[in-house]
């Protein structure tokens, strides 16, 4: 029998993601962890505990005592937090996993997932339609971290057969949890904006175009990959995985609609050089290939849901 531990579990995938899992396991088979004690009340469909990433022996113990099969290690600290506290994210980001792959290896763990991103590649990347194998000279601390990560996932699958199982998340759009420290984070804020009445202020360009993803298909894809065959598996960096592309003026014209006296001013920040660094599409041609991948979502399907769910959501 499986038995789940999901890191980092009350935060925007995490939450989401938690849910999903206990869908698929059963709720006795999913333990749900975040280092915010607060979160407990977001799982009330599953067993929560308090839990640092970075207290190995903690950690270690859990999946000792828990008998854990699986993890799904989402704890991190995101592009615009980690320019912030580049050492810290480092530890975070990168240690934890280091944590975990031996903990792997350690307690022949059957399955690990982990979150990379977009943020692996760099500005001298090509932009439009990036291929998985495009040269990756990330210029952030978090996508430093994130490629390294990769990098450490191939290698304990190649040295010690670690079925460890990954993707490169887009910017994540989801109204069942509010983001933290991304530099797509403004695509969430904005539909609270609209709907609180209040006019949107833009940390990126109204032409910043990157790629996108609404939070069910991040889902479908996380769970598509790690429940498809071993041997159907080619890549064991991260999976370059894509939805749609979109910039912050197309998703406030999306919005407009429904909201005809919105307004949206745009005053970037730090957050633009992090963004201008990224790609602004990806080409997941491998991940459709290898697991039959395709996103359900497109911008105006997205934006209908949301906003037709997000007042009861946050009443
Ligand atoms: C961030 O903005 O840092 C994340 C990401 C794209 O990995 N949402």
């Amino acid at each position: 029998m499986e038995k789940v531990l999901v890191t980092g579990a009350a935060g925007q995938l995490g939450t989401e993601l938690t849910q999903q899992l206990t869908e698929v396991y059963g709720p006795e088979a999913v333990i749900a962890t975040d280092i915010n004690p607060e979160a407990n009340a977001s799982f009330p469909y599953c067993r929560f505990s308090k839990l640092d990433v970075m207290d190995r022996d903690r950690l270690r113990k859990y999946i000792r005592e828990e008998k854990i099969t699986q993890v799904y290690h989402l704890a991190a600290i995101l592009s615009a937090s980690a320019e912030k506290k580049p050492l810290l994210s480092w530890q975070v980001n990168m240690d934890s996993l280091l944590h975990l792959l031996e903990l792997a290896r350690e307690f022949k763990l059957n399955k690990l997932f982990w979150p990379s991103s977009i943020a692996v590649f760099g500005p001298d990347t090509p932009k439009i339609q990036t291929r998985q194998h495009a040269a990756k000279e990330p210029i952030t601390a978090y996508g430093i971290a994130k490629l390294a990560g990769e990098r450490w996932c191939a290698y304990y699958h190649q040295h010690y057969g670690i079925d460890v199982r990954s993707l490169r998340f887009p910017g994540l759009i989801g109204y069942k949890a509010l983001p933290g420290g991304g530099t797509t984070d403004y695509a969430v804020a904005i539909f609270h904006q609209a709907l609180a009445g209040k006019s949107f202020r833009s940390f990126l360009k109204k032409d910043s175009r990157l790629p996108m993803m609404y939070m069910p298909d991040a889902i479908k894809a996380t769970l598509a990959l790690m429940q498809a065959p071993k041997d159907r598996i080619s890549i064991h960096s991260s999976y370059n995985l894509a939805a749609m592309s979109f910039t912050p003026e197309e998703l406030y014209r999306g919005i407009l609609p429904y909201f005809p006296e919105f307004t949206i001013t745009y005053d970037p920040d730090y957050r633009q050089t992090i963004a201008d660094g990224w790609p602004q599409s990806i080409d997941d041609r491998e991940a459709r290939r290898d697991w039959n991948w395709s996103p359900d979502y497109e911008l105006p399907a997205m934006i209908r849901e949301i906003l037709q769910e997000l007042p009861t959501w946050i009443q």
